[in-house]
């Protein structure tokens, strides 16, 4: 037929896969259906016939790589087309000499004397041995972040320690992080061939089921992946939106984050897309549910405009409780700033209450509000909300407008700042950035350097002073009072104003 054949081989012996190629390639079809076994390996081995004299090329070691293929092997012909030599090639738990395969000795297939289940069981528990899942760990994610940047490598650099963070408040374990400087982002294919090989290699060698982008990636760069991995593929916004799904505690806070996760998944339905039936659980796929992410655009539409009555019902009960307040004329202020400033921890020293402050990146979803008595009488209501984060696509963030519509109403805001993060410059300058977009720049704003019972004070109180703030240690209730004072007086201005 002058054409390859390939056969997909059990390690039973069974075949369960026999493809027919052309005259110089065969394409393997997803395998999505059948089981890892358990293993790292697939258990599955590809044998294939070649009319090229070589042995195994890039192209079938790329395939090995992604499908995590037991073995390769190679078929050639001699010219009477008869069986020739056979190639293979293997996987391995460790490199050597920088290559994550071996190639073994050819043999013709009459004289081939090693036993291949011997080889693949021995080579299945080194690759366990060398990386064991803890059984505290099982069931968790395990992710490679993958970064792929036209722009500056330190920008890149920080944002993916940020993704690490964010990871990690997602409960997802990280394995790797790769960072890929590339002169032009190709709209199709986030990433060379190369690349994704090495990016597969490597998955492979650390045991990784997530692959986790610090870019937003279109529906064909998904695909691009996904065609060649059977990883899951999520990019950032996806994480950020499954953090939120699994911290919302309101009903107002729940709508909104399905409301958010359905509008980002619509556009990526047009294209029918293979990546989304692979969210089977874990990360990417809480919140709405698996089943919905299923269903076709019409209902998903139909869902989302529900959810928008809904959401216009629970903010008109919303508005009521605010007027209300606004009826006793009691002065509102706000706790705003980038996630894990210390803003819940904030409010909680200074209304001795126990909301949730966590070292983790947004701790606090729904906006919480409570009663504050000053010294001399003045009773306000503070409220903190939820945090900011570079890159924070602007539907997340009309996502919460109902929520961030009580920062409206704030007579103060107060921007909570971490000094003791090495980013703090940038994160105040993606909040000042974030505070404009919102049109909530008229609002009075005191700066709060917050944590500064862990920076070395001298140099912190040099930049406390030129930007006009106020240094703060939220957990030490004693370091408070210069903040009391200083809100008590801008809030008798601007009452006075009133
Ligand atoms: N050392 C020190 N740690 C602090 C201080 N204030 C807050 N923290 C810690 O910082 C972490 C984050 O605090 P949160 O109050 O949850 O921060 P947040 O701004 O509410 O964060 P999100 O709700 O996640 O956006 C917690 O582990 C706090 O214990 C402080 O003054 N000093
Ligand atoms: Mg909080």
């Amino acid at each position: 037929m002058n054409r390859q054949i390939g056969l997909l081989i059990h390690r039973s012996g069974v075949i369960a896969k026999v493809v027919v190629g052309d005259y110089d390639r065969i394409v393997i079809p997803a395998l999505s259906e059948v089981g890892t076994g358990g293993g790292r390996l697939r258990g599955l081995r590809c044998v294939h016939t070649s009319f090229r004299k070589g042995g195994v090329n890039e192209e079938d070691i790329m395939d090995m790589a992604c499908l995590r293929l037991d073995l390769m092997a190679v078929l050639t012909l001699d010219d009477d087309s008869l069986p020739a030599l056979l190639h293979g090639a293997h996987l391995l738990p460790q490199q050597v000499d920088g290559r994550d395969w071996q190639e073994l000795e050819p043999v013709h297939p009459a004289n081939q004397r090693i036993s291949c289940i011997e080889l693949i069981e021995s080579l299945e528990s080194e690759f366990v041995r060398s990386r064991p899942i803890k059984e505290v760990d099982k069931g968790r994610d395990r992710a490679l972040l993958v970064s792929v940047t036209t722009g500056s490598l330190t920008y890149a650099e920080d944002s993916m320690a940020e993704l690490v963070e964010l990871a990690k408040s997602a409960g997802v374990e990280v394995l790797g992080q790769i960072i890929q400087r590339r002169k032009q982002m190709h709209p199709r294919f986030i990433l060379g061939r190369g690349k994704l090989m090495e990016i597969m290699l490597t998955s492979l060698r650390l045991g990784v089921n997530l692959l986790l982008f610090d870019q937003e990636l279109s529906p064909s760069q998904i695909r691009s992946v996904t065609d060649h991995t059977d990883l899951r593929v999520i990019d950032r916004t996806q994480l950020i939106l499954d953090i939120f799904a699994s911290r919302a505690r309101s009903r107002e806070g729940k709508l909104q984050i399905e409301m958010a996760q359905l509008k980002y998944m619509l556009p990526k339905l047009t294209t029918r897309d293979d990546a989304l039936s692979r969210l089977t659980g874990g990360i990417g796929a809480r919140g709405p549910g698996e089943t919905r992410l299923e269903i076709d655009k019409r209902r998903i539409n139909d869902r989302i405009a529900r959810l928008g009555k809904e959401l216009k019902a629970v903010g008109k009960q919303r508005y009521h409780r605010r007027n209300r307040r606004r009826k006793r004329d009691v002065p509102v202020i706000s706790l705003v700033g980038y996630t894990n400033a210390g803003k819940s921890t904030l409010l909680n020293t200074l209304t001795k209450s126990e909301i949730k402050a966590e070292d983790l990146l947004f701790a606090t979803l729904d906006p919480t509000s409570r009663r504050l008595r000053f010294p001399q009488d003045l009773e306000v209501i503070i409220t903190d909300t939820v945090g900011f984060i570079r890159n924070l696509p602007a539907d997340l963030l009309k996502a919460f407008e109902s929520t961030l519509e009580e920062l409206f109403e704030a007579d103060l805001l107060l921007h909570v700042v971490d000094v003791s993060n090495p980013q703090w410059q940038q994160q105040v300058e993606v909040v000042e950035a974030l505070l404009h977009e919102l049109n909530l720049d008229d609002i009075p704003c005191l700066m709060v350097f917050n944590k500064i019972d862990r920076v070395d004070s001298e140099q912190v109180h040099k930049k406390v002073d030129q930007a006009g703030g106020v240094g703060i240690s939220a957990l030490n209730a004693a370091t408070l009072s210069p903040l009391l004072e200083t809100v008590e007086s801008l809030l008798q201005k601007s009452l006075q104003v009133r």
